[in-house]
């Protein structure tokens, strides 16, 4: 799986999972954002996959406006790959969770490949405070709350994106999303190489065990054969053990903030940058080398840093 024994670093610096109480080093602002960004991409991220908060509270913001002032930044001071997130936040409709790929025409964005449930709720009883008051209802009202990924928002997201020569990191979080994935390849919607990045822990979808890592890999490599690049992501504290096992396996791994706030047990991570050192020290002592943005490029057929809108 691994091409040419290179494999892909992803960074996601913070995504819509985590709120700023749990964690003072969670980027937060556009500066915070780029900075992460960059950091990770220096410590060897070929990719990074971007969300944006509002700088005032923290809050996951979909607007372009919020992405708009990192995106330059990212450009002008790094030539990695940028993916925007499509998924937002649960609490967000598919148009607004479009926009940002819509308007800036990156190499990929990522798109989710079912609904589920995407309980957070958990967290809260590790939180004996929080700093602003929208954290608690959002945690706790992922309770009643359908992460929303129909076939309709599905066919949507691609219309829109791929007229743009955009492709997709493609989250599936169960091995039914595989077959989704699937059912979308045979009506030729989705081009292979497809990228996949399967992710584990997440409460509503197929848990951290080394059988469901397996499992998975053993259910991706029957449905597409050659036709995939296989990723990984363990949210929480089963990020390192996952990435480990897949790169073992010859995948390739997400890490940062967004999936994981910790960088050892009951240690909060600093940076971005040392969940990337990380992994990479895991990849090279398994004998594999980490891939340049270029690699990236070569390996998911992307169109170009020099083909996007910001
Ligand atoms: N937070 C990850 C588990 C997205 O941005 O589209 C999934 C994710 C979703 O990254
Ligand atoms: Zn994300």
């Amino acid at each position: 799986m691994a091409v040419n024994g290179k494999v892909i670093i992803t960074c996601a610096v913070t995504g819509a999972i985590h709120t700023p109480s749990m964690s003072p080093y969670l980027p937060i602002t556009p500066e915070e954002i780029a900075d992460a960004a960059i950091g990770a991409a220096e410590a060897g991220a070929a990719i990074v996959h971007l969300h944006a908060r509002n700088p005032a509270d923290g809050r996951p913001d979909q607007s372009p406006e919020a992405f708009r002032p990192f995106l330059q930044v990212i450009k002008q001071r790094s030539d990695c790959v940028v993916n925007i997130t499509t998924g937002g936040a649960p609490t967000m409709a598919i148009e607004e969770r479009v926009r940002p790929a819509a308007t800036f025409k990156p190499e990929v964005a990522s798109l989710n490949m079912g609904s589920m449930n995407f309980g957070l709720y958990p967290m809260l009883a590790r939180q004996k405070e929080s700093k602003y008051d929208w954290e608690q209802p959002y945690l706790e009202g992922s309770r009643e709350r359908i992460f929303k990924n129909t076939f309709a928002d599905i066919e949507y997201i691609l219309a829109t994106c791929a007229e743009n020569g955009t492709r997709f990191e493609i989250e599936c979080y169960d091995i039914g999303h595989l077959y989704t994935l699937s059912h979308f390849a045979e009506r030729g919607l989705v081009k292979p190489p497809f990228f996949v990045q399967s992710v584990f822990g997440i409460l509503g979808g197929i848990g951290p065990h080394p059988e469901d890592v397996a499992h998975m890999k053993r259910t991706a490599d029957r449905l597409f054969g050659a036709d995939y690049r296989w990723s990984v992501l363990g949210a929480g504290r089963n990020q390192m053990a996952i990435a480990a096992m897949a790169a073992a396996m010859g995948g390739n791994v997400r890490v940062g903030l967004e999936d994981s706030l910790w960088i050892g047990k009951g240690q909060l991570a600093k940076t971005n940058a040392e969940q990337v050192a990380k992994a990479r020290q895991i990849i090279e002592g398994l004998g594999f080398e980490v891939a340049t943005p270029d690699e990236a490029r070569a390996i998911l057929s992307l169109k170009g840093g020099d083909k996007v809108d910001f």
